[in-house]
């Protein structure tokens, strides 16, 4: 196999170095294939049969080799399943294969001036200098990972939409919008494009008012041309009335009002509208104790149900924060049975480590799939942790993420361990029993020193890197935990701020009541003292302190097991990695003593173990 120490052919070094350029995914699959077989040096057939449209693929055993059966483009997702079990030394799968989500997305959150919001792996490869600026070459092998994994679209711009990207639309940005949809198509991707809601006010028109009429023609010819372009584009994504973003609140009007103009717009080319849901206060006074944040999404839309045109799809977030390193599901996941939701999950580590510490996504994800009410969602998105970088991610073992991501979209279900497994054998097979293992604690490890019980936004304000327990404390943002002398939390029970009551039974009940809110989450639900004892009869200081030494001795670990691996890893990857289990286990011993400190000096009590706290 052709193993690159750069890291550019991720879980793919079974195939070239290049991606083939092709018309068709027929044509795709059977030059993946022809190459890929020929380097895995087997000596099989595969006969590729096109029956239709459609994704799914069904692989069977003949005399020779294999046969594949399938619509554009399920014949390539077929291809690669086969070429990546064979490489595997495993049996390709057998039967139909069919996703279970039918968009599996992935958010960019590229600027136009090529940096990327909460980018950890360099500049963005879709832009450059204010323009759609890409090296088709490298889309191709980008386009490749993805449907190997069977991600099938992908917003290549920020949601946070600032000028000049406002006017991606517009006629000149669109020909480089078609062309890059071009290069997709094969590998069975589609474009999604992020908009900003007042930009008929921006080009031609004095408002953005969704019930003007003037507006809504705005948008429906303007979608008329780009789907002249780019007939299978996928349709627009919102962030609106968010963080600064403007929305249907300027004009007195409401989501629904302002979702369905623009879903009516994108309604005769078959297009979609997702509208994401990350509404809230971003300017709460830190003195206000009833405002709730995570009580804000569902408190705005739960009442619109029923309201949203059937192509409108509400957009959201795995937790009712904002991607913490450990949150409950969102209420509104569970809620709003007429109108179609999307989960949006993150693989850019803002709050996990940034691609420095290591934190495989795949229990996170296993854990959220397995509680998630899945009749109630269609549609599922990532916010993508890829960047320039040769290697993609910045921290090499955070391509597992992404595989683990497009797997869970595919499969419905996450199953951690196998698809850390799966990374890991086609990428760094001398390896791969000790880095499964490694991916596999690497989230326990980090949730240890980052997030006690479930407290979230202990971060450094702005850059989300590193501990300040009191950084966002009197800030606007509405992330506080107000810790005192006595306890710490915010009581989000039925006696507090009543957040609980928005999640159906049996959750309500286990949350609403510390003795059986999961201990994970106990700082996230109440308030609680110092002292509370724990079910193991702990103390809740005392396990806080705990957690941080062991934390901080797991990140220890980590980097102690990598050296162990020095001979099993290509040497460029090996550096890498080494590198970033350098600086995690210098930041995982700065969060151990900031919050242990922090805890000491708040509530007076020592370690009962008597080990090192700065006073
Ligand atoms: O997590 C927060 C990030 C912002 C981001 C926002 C969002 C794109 O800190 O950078 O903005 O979420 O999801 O819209």
């Amino acid at each position: 196999m052709g193993f690159r120490s750069d890291g550019s052919l991720a879980w793919l070094a079974y195939l070239p170095g290049e991606a083939p350029s092709a018309t068709t995914s027929m044509e795709l699959a059977r030059e993946e294939l022809r190459q890929g077989l020929r380097q895995l040096r087997r000596a099989e057939t595969v006969d590729v049969i096109a029956d239709g449209q459609g994704q799914a693929y069904a692989i069977s055993k003949t005399d020779t080799g294999y046969v594949i059966n399938g619509g554009e483009p399920g014949v390539l997702y077929g291809a690669y399943a086969l070429l990546s079990a064979l490489s595997r030394g495993e049996q390709p799968p057998e039967g139909l294969r069919e996703p279970h989500f039918p968009l599996r997305i992935l958010n960019h959150w590229d600027n136009m001036d090529g940096t990327i919001e909460r980018g950890y792996a360099g500049r963005s490869f879709f832009f450059k200098k204010n323009h759609l600026s890409f090296d088709p070459a490298r889309i191709r092998q980008y386009a490749r990972m993805l449907a190997s994994v069977g991600i099938n679209c992908i917003s290549p711009n920020n949601v946070n939409v600032r000028p000049p990207m406002d006017g991606l639309l517009m006629q000149g940005n669109v020909s480089e919008l078609k062309a890059l949809a071009d290069i997709l198509r094969p590998f069975g991707i589609r474009l999604l494009v992020s908009i900003d809601f007042s930009m008929p006010s921006h080009h031609g028109l004095n408002t953005a008012d969704p019930l003007n009429e003037e507006v809504a023609a705005w948008w429906a010819r303007t979608t008329g041309e780009v789907y002249c372009a780019i007939p299978d584009l996928a349709g627009y994504l919102v962030k609106a009335d968010s963080e600064y973003r403007p929305g249907p609140f300027t004009y007195g009007r409401t989501h629904a009002q302002g979702a369905n103009m623009l879903a009516r717009a994108l309604k005769p080319h078959g297009g979609l509208l997702f509208w994401r849901c990350f509404v809230y206060n971003h300017k709460q006074d830190w003195r206000d104790t009833v405002t709730d944040r995570p009580k804000a999404a569902f408190e705005h839309y739960s009442p619109q149900d029923g309201q949203f045109d059937d192509n409108v799809v509400l957009q959201i977030k795995n937790g009712p924060l904002d991607f913490q390193v450990r949150e409950p599901l969102s209420p509104l996941l569970f809620a709003m049975p007429r109108t179609r939701k999307a989960l949006e999950l993150q693989l850019a580590q803002e709050y996990t480590g940034q691609q420095i510490d290591l934190f495989y996504h795949g229990p996170q994800y296993e854990d959220i799939i397995e509680h998630l009410p899945l009749g109630n969602i269609q549609y599922i998105a990532a916010v993508s942790n890829l960047g320039d970088d040769s290697n993609w991610c910045g921290h090499d073992l955070a391509q597992a993420s992404l595989y683990a991501y497009g797997r869970t979209a595919w499969e419905g279900a996450c199953r951690a361990q196998e698809f850390a497994r799966e990374w890991a054998q086609t990428t760094l097979p001398e390896a791969s029993e000790e880095v499964t293992g490694m991916l596999m604690r690497s989230g326990a490890v980090y949730e240890q020193y980052a997030a006690p019980l479930g407290i979230g936004f202990l971060v450094r304000p702005n850059s989300h890197y590193g501990p300040s327990p009191e950084g966002y404390e009197f800030d606007l943002w509405g992330t506080y935990h107000r810790a005192n002398q006595h306890e710490i939390g915010i009581d989000r029970s039925t006696n507090g701020s009543g957040y609980t009551a928005q999640y159906p039974q049996p959750l309500m009940g286990l949350y609403n009541n510390p003795d059986t809110c999961p201990e994970k989450l106990l700082l996230f639900f109440h308030r609680l003292p110092y002292d509370h004892p724990m079910a193991d009869g702990r103390s809740l200081v005392q396990r806080v302190y705990d957690d941080h030494f062991e934390g901080a001795l797991g990140a220890e670990d980590l980097l102690a097991q990598w050296k162990q691996l020095k001979n099993k890893i290509p040497e460029g990857t090996y550096e890498r990695v080494l590198s970033r289990f350098e600086r995690q286990a210098a930041n995982a011993r700065e969060w151990r003593d900031v919050i242990n400190t922090y805890f000491y000096r708040k509530s007076g009590i020592g370690d009962a173990r008597g080990r090192l706290i700065h006073p």
